[in-house]
Protein backbone atom coordinates (compact mmCIF):
# COMPACT_ATOMS: atom_id res chain seq x y z
CA UNK A 1 0.00 0.00 0.00
CA UNK A 2 1.56 3.56 -1.07
CA UNK A 3 1.20 5.49 2.66
CA UNK A 4 2.23 9.07 2.93
CA UNK A 5 3.03 9.67 6.82
CA UNK A 6 2.76 14.00 7.56
CA UNK A 7 4.53 14.32 10.74
CA UNK A 8 6.86 11.43 10.00
CA UNK A 9 9.80 13.28 11.83
CA UNK A 10 8.14 12.88 15.32
CA UNK A 11 8.11 10.53 18.23
CA UNK A 12 4.86 8.46 16.83
CA UNK A 13 5.32 9.49 13.48
CA UNK A 14 9.55 8.04 12.60
CA UNK A 15 8.92 4.31 14.37
CA UNK A 16 5.52 4.41 12.44
CA UNK A 17 7.23 5.23 9.07
CA UNK A 18 10.00 2.68 10.01
CA UNK A 19 7.47 -0.18 11.12
CA UNK A 20 5.30 0.08 7.76
CA UNK A 21 8.20 0.74 5.39
CA UNK A 22 9.20 -3.41 7.03
CA UNK A 23 5.59 -4.39 6.63
CA UNK A 24 6.64 -3.60 2.82
CA UNK A 25 4.84 -0.53 2.33
CA UNK A 26 5.33 2.16 0.22
CA UNK A 27 6.15 5.07 2.80
CA UNK A 28 7.08 8.50 2.30
CA UNK A 29 7.42 10.96 4.55
CA UNK A 30 6.44 14.75 5.18
CA UNK A 31 7.39 17.03 7.47
CA UNK A 32 8.43 20.88 8.10
CA UNK A 33 11.14 20.39 10.76
CA UNK A 34 9.19 22.46 13.33
CA UNK A 35 9.02 20.23 16.54
CA UNK A 36 13.30 20.50 16.07
CA UNK A 37 12.78 23.96 15.97
CA UNK A 38 10.37 24.10 18.51
CA UNK A 39 13.29 22.97 20.80
CA UNK A 40 15.31 25.94 19.80
CA UNK A 41 12.68 27.83 21.13
CA UNK A 42 12.41 26.41 24.34
CA UNK A 43 15.71 25.75 25.45
CA UNK A 44 15.01 22.26 25.36
CA UNK A 45 15.99 18.66 24.03
CA UNK A 46 15.56 15.40 23.51
CA UNK A 47 16.70 13.11 25.93
CA UNK A 48 17.86 10.89 23.00
CA UNK A 49 20.31 12.69 20.68
CA UNK A 50 18.44 12.30 17.29
CA UNK A 51 20.18 12.16 13.72
CA UNK A 52 18.68 14.44 11.49
CA UNK A 53 15.94 13.47 8.86
CA UNK A 54 17.74 12.94 6.15
CA UNK A 55 20.54 10.52 8.14
CA UNK A 56 17.85 8.65 9.63
CA UNK A 57 16.25 7.58 5.92
CA UNK A 58 19.27 7.22 4.21
CA UNK A 59 20.66 4.43 7.45
CA UNK A 60 17.14 2.86 6.92
CA UNK A 61 17.81 2.51 3.27
CA UNK A 62 21.24 1.29 4.05
CA UNK A 63 20.49 -1.02 6.36
CA UNK A 64 17.22 -2.40 4.87
CA UNK A 65 17.46 -1.37 0.89
CA UNK A 66 14.02 0.32 1.64
CA UNK A 67 13.50 4.00 0.41
CA UNK A 68 11.73 6.59 1.97
CA UNK A 69 11.23 9.44 -0.04
CA UNK A 70 11.13 12.95 2.17
CA UNK A 71 9.27 15.86 1.44
CA UNK A 72 10.25 19.02 3.48
CA UNK A 73 7.37 21.24 3.73
CA UNK A 74 4.72 22.79 5.55
CA UNK A 75 1.27 20.83 5.57
CA UNK A 76 -0.27 24.70 5.91
CA UNK A 77 0.94 25.22 2.36
CA UNK A 78 -1.81 23.38 0.15
CA UNK A 79 0.20 23.90 -2.82
CA UNK A 80 3.02 21.92 -1.54
CA UNK A 81 1.12 19.44 0.04
CA UNK A 82 -0.98 18.65 -3.74
CA UNK A 83 2.27 18.42 -5.61
CA UNK A 84 3.11 15.94 -2.80
CA UNK A 85 -0.14 13.92 -3.67
CA UNK A 86 0.03 14.01 -7.13
CA UNK A 87 3.40 12.54 -6.95
CA UNK A 88 2.71 9.82 -4.03
CA UNK A 89 -0.51 8.86 -5.19
CA UNK A 90 -0.86 7.49 -1.78
CA UNK A 91 -4.15 5.01 -1.01
CA UNK A 92 -3.21 6.17 2.91
CA UNK A 93 -2.51 9.30 4.47
CA UNK A 94 -1.53 9.25 8.53
CA UNK A 95 -2.05 12.47 9.51
CA UNK A 96 0.53 13.27 12.47
CA UNK A 97 1.33 16.65 11.60
CA UNK A 98 0.37 18.74 14.21
CA UNK A 99 1.32 20.82 17.56
CA UNK A 100 0.73 18.33 20.49
CA UNK A 101 1.41 19.76 23.52
CA UNK A 102 -1.24 21.03 25.50
CA UNK A 103 1.35 23.43 27.74
CA UNK A 104 2.35 24.64 24.51
CA UNK A 105 -0.88 26.03 23.36
CA UNK A 106 -1.53 27.79 26.74
CA UNK A 107 1.68 29.18 26.83
CA UNK A 108 -0.10 33.00 25.65
CA UNK A 109 -2.32 34.01 23.10
CA UNK A 110 0.22 33.88 19.91
CA UNK A 111 1.11 29.77 20.80
CA UNK A 112 -2.62 29.55 21.48
CA UNK A 113 -3.18 30.81 17.57
CA UNK A 114 -0.50 29.23 16.21
CA UNK A 115 -1.54 25.14 17.42
CA UNK A 116 -5.01 26.27 16.49
CA UNK A 117 -3.93 27.37 12.52
CA UNK A 118 -1.48 24.98 12.14
CA UNK A 119 -3.21 21.86 13.29
CA UNK A 120 -7.08 23.06 11.82
CA UNK A 121 -5.39 24.43 8.66
CA UNK A 122 -3.23 21.65 7.90
CA UNK A 123 -6.25 19.06 8.41
CA UNK A 124 -8.54 21.36 6.61
CA UNK A 125 -5.84 20.69 3.09
CA UNK A 126 -5.56 16.93 3.74
CA UNK A 127 -9.29 17.25 3.17
CA UNK A 128 -9.11 19.32 0.36
CA UNK A 129 -6.30 17.45 -1.53
CA UNK A 130 -7.85 14.31 -0.90
CA UNK A 131 -11.09 15.46 -2.14
CA UNK A 132 -9.49 17.12 -5.29
CA UNK A 133 -6.45 14.54 -5.84
CA UNK A 134 -6.92 11.00 -4.47
CA UNK A 135 -10.41 10.45 -3.73
CA UNK A 136 -10.31 7.14 -2.45
CA UNK A 137 -7.53 7.94 -0.35
CA UNK A 138 -8.22 6.51 3.29
CA UNK A 139 -7.41 9.41 5.99
CA UNK A 140 -5.92 8.04 9.21
CA UNK A 141 -6.11 10.98 11.61
CA UNK A 142 -4.53 11.46 14.89
CA UNK A 143 -7.22 12.83 17.41
CA UNK A 144 -6.86 12.76 21.81
CA UNK A 145 -8.73 10.61 24.02
CA UNK A 146 -8.71 14.35 25.99
CA UNK A 147 -11.16 15.24 23.32
CA UNK A 148 -13.65 14.10 25.35
CA UNK A 149 -12.64 15.41 28.54
CA UNK A 150 -13.72 13.65 31.77
CA UNK A 151 -17.54 13.42 31.60
CA UNK A 152 -19.10 11.45 34.58
CA UNK A 153 -20.21 8.57 32.39
CA UNK A 154 -18.36 6.02 30.33
CA UNK A 155 -16.84 7.42 27.62
CA UNK A 156 -17.75 5.65 23.81
CA UNK A 157 -15.63 5.53 20.93
CA UNK A 158 -17.21 8.43 18.58
CA UNK A 159 -20.40 8.20 19.35
CA UNK A 160 -23.32 7.43 21.73
CA UNK A 161 -26.80 6.63 21.29
CA UNK A 162 -29.43 9.24 22.97
CA UNK A 163 -32.62 8.99 24.17
CA UNK A 164 -34.22 12.55 24.55
CA UNK A 165 -38.06 13.40 24.46
CA UNK A 166 -39.25 10.29 23.36
CA UNK A 167 -37.29 9.85 20.55
CA UNK A 168 -33.61 7.87 19.82
CA UNK A 169 -30.81 9.06 17.79
CA UNK A 170 -26.76 8.24 17.49
CA UNK A 171 -25.16 11.30 18.17
CA UNK A 172 -21.47 12.10 18.37
CA UNK A 173 -19.78 12.15 22.27
CA UNK A 174 -19.56 14.79 23.71
CA UNK A 175 -16.66 17.03 23.59
CA UNK A 176 -15.30 18.81 26.64
CA UNK A 177 -11.28 19.12 25.76
CA UNK A 178 -9.13 21.00 28.39
CA UNK A 179 -6.86 22.87 26.65
CA UNK A 180 -6.40 24.97 23.56
CA UNK A 181 -4.70 22.20 21.81
CA UNK A 182 -6.94 19.52 22.69
CA UNK A 183 -9.61 22.01 20.93
CA UNK A 184 -8.19 21.69 17.97
CA UNK A 185 -8.23 17.98 17.54
CA UNK A 186 -12.03 18.81 18.66
CA UNK A 187 -12.12 21.20 15.51
CA UNK A 188 -10.13 18.79 13.26
CA UNK A 189 -12.57 15.89 14.26
CA UNK A 190 -15.78 18.18 13.37
CA UNK A 191 -14.49 19.48 9.71
CA UNK A 192 -13.58 15.62 9.29
CA UNK A 193 -17.11 14.37 10.07
CA UNK A 194 -18.21 17.40 7.35
CA UNK A 195 -16.39 15.96 4.88
CA UNK A 196 -16.87 12.67 5.19
CA UNK A 197 -20.24 13.13 4.68
CA UNK A 198 -20.73 15.53 1.74
CA UNK A 199 -17.55 14.65 -0.16
CA UNK A 200 -17.72 10.91 0.95
CA UNK A 201 -14.60 11.22 2.56
CA UNK A 202 -13.27 8.03 4.04
CA UNK A 203 -11.52 8.69 7.62
CA UNK A 204 -10.62 7.44 10.89
CA UNK A 205 -10.21 9.13 13.60
CA UNK A 206 -7.67 7.56 16.35
CA UNK A 207 -8.20 8.93 19.55
CA UNK A 208 -5.17 7.99 20.90
CA UNK A 209 -4.59 7.73 24.40
CA UNK A 210 -0.77 9.85 26.31
CA UNK A 211 1.87 7.58 24.67
CA UNK A 212 5.13 5.89 26.65
CA UNK A 213 8.56 4.34 25.65
CA UNK A 214 11.25 4.93 23.38
CA UNK A 215 12.20 2.30 21.11
CA UNK A 216 10.70 -0.31 18.61
CA UNK A 217 12.08 -3.25 16.90
CA UNK A 218 13.43 -0.87 13.89
CA UNK A 219 14.45 2.53 15.98
CA UNK A 220 16.77 0.07 18.13
CA UNK A 221 18.41 -1.11 14.77
CA UNK A 222 20.89 1.76 14.97
CA UNK A 223 21.88 4.73 17.27
CA UNK A 224 20.96 6.98 13.76
CA UNK A 225 17.79 5.88 13.82
CA UNK A 226 16.59 6.07 17.53
CA UNK A 227 13.33 7.88 18.30
CA UNK A 228 13.41 11.07 20.35
CA UNK A 229 11.73 11.41 23.62
CA UNK A 230 10.85 14.24 25.55
CA UNK A 231 10.78 15.38 28.89
CA UNK A 232 10.50 19.22 29.78
CA UNK A 233 7.22 20.36 31.40
CA UNK A 234 5.83 21.88 27.76
CA UNK A 235 6.20 18.42 25.53
CA UNK A 236 7.44 15.95 28.15
CA UNK A 237 4.08 14.13 29.16
CA UNK A 238 3.78 11.76 31.97
CA UNK A 239 4.84 8.64 32.83
CA UNK A 240 8.24 8.90 29.91
CA UNK A 241 8.58 12.56 32.31
CA UNK A 242 8.27 10.35 35.67
CA UNK A 243 10.45 8.05 34.39
CA UNK A 244 13.33 10.12 33.46
CA UNK A 245 12.83 12.45 36.18
CA UNK A 246 14.19 9.14 38.47
CA UNK A 247 17.20 8.88 36.97
CA UNK A 248 18.36 12.31 37.76
CA UNK A 249 17.21 12.77 41.35
CA UNK A 250 14.66 14.64 40.64
CA UNK A 251 11.08 14.11 42.87
CA UNK A 252 8.64 12.72 40.46
CA UNK A 253 5.92 15.75 39.57
CA UNK A 254 2.60 14.58 40.09
CA UNK A 255 0.35 17.47 39.84
CA UNK A 256 -2.17 18.44 42.18
CA UNK A 257 -3.56 15.09 43.83
CA UNK A 258 -3.01 12.95 41.54
CA UNK A 259 -5.97 11.62 41.11
CA UNK A 260 -6.23 12.66 37.30
CA UNK A 261 -7.08 9.72 35.10
CA UNK A 262 -6.29 9.07 31.39
CA UNK A 263 -5.82 6.10 29.17
CA UNK A 264 -1.92 4.84 27.71
CA UNK A 265 -0.81 3.31 25.39
CA UNK A 266 3.19 1.75 24.14
CA UNK A 267 4.86 2.93 21.07
CA UNK A 268 5.04 -0.19 20.07
CA UNK A 269 1.03 -0.69 20.10
CA UNK A 270 0.51 2.60 18.34
CA UNK A 271 2.63 1.57 15.05
CA UNK A 272 0.52 -1.62 15.35
CA UNK A 273 -3.06 0.52 15.32
CA UNK A 274 -1.95 2.38 12.72
CA UNK A 275 -1.60 -0.66 10.93
CA UNK A 276 -4.57 -2.16 11.74
CA UNK A 277 -6.58 1.07 10.63
CA UNK A 278 -4.44 1.14 7.18
CA UNK A 279 -5.57 -2.89 6.79
CA UNK A 280 -9.08 -2.43 7.57
CA UNK A 281 -9.70 1.14 5.69
CA UNK A 282 -13.27 3.34 6.59
CA UNK A 283 -15.94 2.74 3.44
CA UNK A 284 -16.65 5.59 1.48
CA UNK A 285 -18.31 8.56 3.24
CA UNK A 286 -17.52 6.93 7.19
CA UNK A 287 -16.41 8.92 9.28
CA UNK A 288 -14.60 6.16 12.03
CA UNK A 289 -13.56 6.82 15.50
CA UNK A 290 -11.72 4.17 17.44
CA UNK A 291 -10.60 5.16 20.89
CA UNK A 292 -6.41 4.22 20.61
CA UNK A 293 -5.33 2.92 24.63
CA UNK A 294 -5.05 -0.24 26.53
CA UNK A 295 -5.06 0.57 29.94
CA UNK A 296 -5.64 3.40 32.07
CA UNK A 297 -4.55 5.24 35.38
CA UNK A 298 -4.01 7.60 37.50
CA UNK A 299 -1.03 10.12 37.52
CA UNK A 300 -0.47 9.01 41.26
CA UNK A 301 -0.65 5.35 40.29
CA UNK A 302 1.79 5.77 37.82
CA UNK A 303 4.09 7.97 40.11
CA UNK A 304 4.21 4.50 42.59
CA UNK A 305 4.69 2.08 39.60
CA UNK A 306 7.91 4.24 38.30
CA UNK A 307 9.31 4.58 42.61
CA UNK A 308 9.08 1.37 43.33
CA UNK A 309 11.23 -0.04 39.79
CA UNK A 310 12.99 2.90 40.33
CA UNK A 311 13.85 2.01 44.25
CA UNK A 312 15.07 -1.73 43.06
CA UNK A 313 17.21 -0.16 40.50
CA UNK A 314 18.98 1.67 42.85
CA UNK A 315 17.42 4.99 42.62
CA UNK A 316 16.56 6.89 45.96
CA UNK A 317 13.28 8.59 44.19
CA UNK A 318 10.43 10.56 46.45
CA UNK A 319 6.83 11.73 44.70
CA UNK A 320 6.09 15.48 45.10
CA UNK A 321 2.67 16.50 45.08
CA UNK A 322 3.94 20.02 43.30
CA UNK A 323 0.89 22.52 42.69
CA UNK A 324 -1.05 21.87 39.08
CA UNK A 325 -0.65 24.37 36.61
CA UNK A 326 -3.61 22.79 34.93
CA UNK A 327 -7.26 23.30 35.51
CA UNK A 328 -8.40 19.87 35.55
CA UNK A 329 -10.20 17.57 37.88
CA UNK A 330 -7.75 15.89 39.97
CA UNK A 331 -10.51 13.00 41.06
CA UNK A 332 -13.01 12.21 39.30
CA UNK A 333 -14.76 9.14 37.95
CA UNK A 334 -13.13 7.57 34.04
CA UNK A 335 -14.31 4.91 31.98
CA UNK A 336 -13.35 5.00 28.40
CA UNK A 337 -14.26 1.87 25.76
CA UNK A 338 -11.64 0.76 23.90
CA UNK A 339 -12.44 -3.00 22.19
CA UNK A 340 -12.77 -1.74 18.41
CA UNK A 341 -8.80 -1.79 17.52
CA UNK A 342 -8.79 -5.02 20.41
CA UNK A 343 -11.34 -6.96 17.54
CA UNK A 344 -9.54 -5.75 15.03
CA UNK A 345 -6.36 -8.01 16.59
CA UNK A 346 -4.45 -5.34 18.39
CA UNK A 347 -2.74 -7.48 20.88
CA UNK A 348 -1.54 -4.65 23.91
CA UNK A 349 1.74 -4.38 25.01
CA UNK A 350 0.90 -3.99 28.80
CA UNK A 351 2.75 -1.62 31.45
CA UNK A 352 4.77 -4.63 33.77
CA UNK A 353 7.02 -3.48 35.87
CA UNK A 354 9.48 -5.36 33.38
CA UNK A 355 8.64 -2.38 30.86
CA UNK A 356 9.23 0.19 32.57
CA UNK A 357 12.39 -0.82 34.09
CA UNK A 358 13.49 -1.48 29.93
CA UNK A 359 12.52 2.11 29.07
CA UNK A 360 14.36 3.06 32.54
CA UNK A 361 17.56 1.33 31.57
CA UNK A 362 17.02 2.87 27.87
CA UNK A 363 17.06 6.14 28.89
CA UNK A 364 19.75 6.34 31.86
CA UNK A 365 22.32 6.17 28.83
CA UNK A 366 21.34 9.72 28.36
CA UNK A 367 20.69 11.20 31.49
CA UNK A 368 23.41 13.69 31.19
CA UNK A 369 21.47 15.09 28.39
CA UNK A 370 18.42 16.88 30.44
CA UNK A 371 18.51 20.02 30.99
CA UNK A 372 17.33 20.13 34.81
CA UNK A 373 15.94 23.52 34.58
CA UNK A 374 13.33 22.23 32.05
CA UNK A 375 12.18 19.81 34.42
CA UNK A 376 9.59 21.98 36.15
CA UNK A 377 6.51 23.05 34.61
CA UNK A 378 6.19 26.68 34.20
CA UNK A 379 3.12 27.29 31.92
CA UNK A 380 -0.20 27.99 33.83
CA UNK A 381 -3.63 27.54 32.36
CA UNK A 382 -4.71 30.82 34.36
P1 LIG B 1 5.74 15.30 17.59
O1 LIG B 1 5.69 16.75 17.85
O2 LIG B 1 6.88 14.50 18.11
O3 LIG B 1 5.62 15.02 16.02
C1 LIG B 1 4.83 15.81 15.16
C2 LIG B 1 5.62 16.03 13.89
O4 LIG B 1 4.83 16.80 12.98
C3 LIG B 1 6.91 16.81 14.14
O5 LIG B 1 8.00 16.14 13.54
C4 LIG B 1 6.67 18.17 13.48
O6 LIG B 1 7.84 18.74 12.95
C5 LIG B 1 5.63 17.83 12.41
N1 LIG B 1 4.72 18.94 12.08
C6 LIG B 1 3.97 19.70 12.92
N2 LIG B 1 3.27 20.62 12.24
C7 LIG B 1 3.59 20.44 10.92
C8 LIG B 1 3.20 21.08 9.71
N3 LIG B 1 2.35 22.11 9.70
N4 LIG B 1 3.70 20.63 8.54
C9 LIG B 1 4.57 19.59 8.52
N5 LIG B 1 4.99 18.95 9.63
C10 LIG B 1 4.50 19.38 10.81
O7 LIG B 1 4.35 14.68 18.13
P2 LIG B 1 3.98 13.15 18.41
O8 LIG B 1 4.10 12.90 19.85
O9 LIG B 1 4.67 12.28 17.43
O10 LIG B 1 2.43 13.19 18.06
C11 LIG B 1 1.99 12.90 16.74
C12 LIG B 1 0.49 13.06 16.65
O11 LIG B 1 -0.15 12.16 17.56
C13 LIG B 1 -0.02 14.45 17.01
O12 LIG B 1 -1.07 14.80 16.14
C14 LIG B 1 -0.52 14.29 18.42
O13 LIG B 1 -1.55 15.21 18.68
C15 LIG B 1 -1.01 12.86 18.45
N6 LIG B 1 -0.94 12.25 19.78
C16 LIG B 1 0.25 12.14 20.44
C17 LIG B 1 0.30 11.56 21.71
C18 LIG B 1 1.57 11.43 22.52
O14 LIG B 1 1.49 10.98 23.69
N7 LIG B 1 2.73 11.74 21.97
C19 LIG B 1 -0.89 11.08 22.27
C20 LIG B 1 -2.09 11.22 21.58
C21 LIG B 1 -2.10 11.80 20.33
N1 LIG C 1 0.82 15.39 34.70
C1 LIG C 1 1.38 15.31 35.95
N2 LIG C 1 2.72 15.48 36.06
C2 LIG C 1 3.53 15.70 34.99
C3 LIG C 1 2.96 15.77 33.71
C4 LIG C 1 1.59 15.62 33.60
O1 LIG C 1 0.70 15.08 36.95
O2 LIG C 1 4.74 15.85 35.18
C5 LIG C 1 -0.63 15.20 34.56
C6 LIG C 1 -1.36 16.34 33.87
O3 LIG C 1 -1.78 17.32 34.77
C7 LIG C 1 -2.52 15.60 33.21
C8 LIG C 1 -1.95 14.23 32.89
O4 LIG C 1 -0.79 14.08 33.71
O5 LIG C 1 -3.56 15.43 34.11
C9 LIG C 1 -1.54 14.06 31.45
O6 LIG C 1 -0.65 15.09 31.08
P1 LIG C 1 0.40 14.86 29.88
O7 LIG C 1 1.26 16.06 29.74
O8 LIG C 1 1.06 13.54 30.04
O9 LIG C 1 -0.60 14.67 28.63
P2 LIG C 1 -1.50 15.71 27.84
O10 LIG C 1 -1.20 17.11 28.16
O11 LIG C 1 -2.93 15.27 27.98
O12 LIG C 1 -1.05 15.48 26.33
C10 LIG C 1 -0.44 14.27 25.87
C11 LIG C 1 0.18 14.57 24.52
C12 LIG C 1 -0.92 14.96 23.55
C13 LIG C 1 -1.98 13.89 23.51
C14 LIG C 1 -2.53 13.59 24.91
C15 LIG C 1 -3.42 12.36 24.94
O13 LIG C 1 1.14 15.60 24.63
O14 LIG C 1 -0.38 15.14 22.25
O15 LIG C 1 -3.05 14.30 22.69
O16 LIG C 1 -1.41 13.26 25.77
S1 LIG C 1 -4.74 12.54 26.07
O17 LIG C 1 -4.20 12.95 27.37
O18 LIG C 1 -5.40 11.26 26.16
O19 LIG C 1 -5.62 13.57 25.54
Amino acid sequence: MRILIAGGDGFCGWPTALYLSKQGHKVSIIDNGVRRRIDNELHSNSLTPIASLEERVAKWEELTGRNIPVYEGDMVHYDFLKEVLKREKPEAIVHFAEQRSAPYSMIDRDHAVYTQENNVTGTLNVLFGIKEVVPDCHLIKLGTLGEYGTPNIAIEEGYIEIEHKGRKDILPFPKQPGSFYHLSKVHDSHNIMLTCKIWGIRATDLNQGIVYGLETDETKLDPVLTNRLDYDGVFGTALNRFIIQSTVGSDLTVYGKGGQTRGFLNIKDTIRCIEIAAENPADQGEFRVFNQFTEQFTVAELAEKVQKVAREEGFDVNIANIENPRVELENHFYQAENTKLKDLGLEPHLLTEDVIREILRAVIKHKDRVIESNILPQVKWK
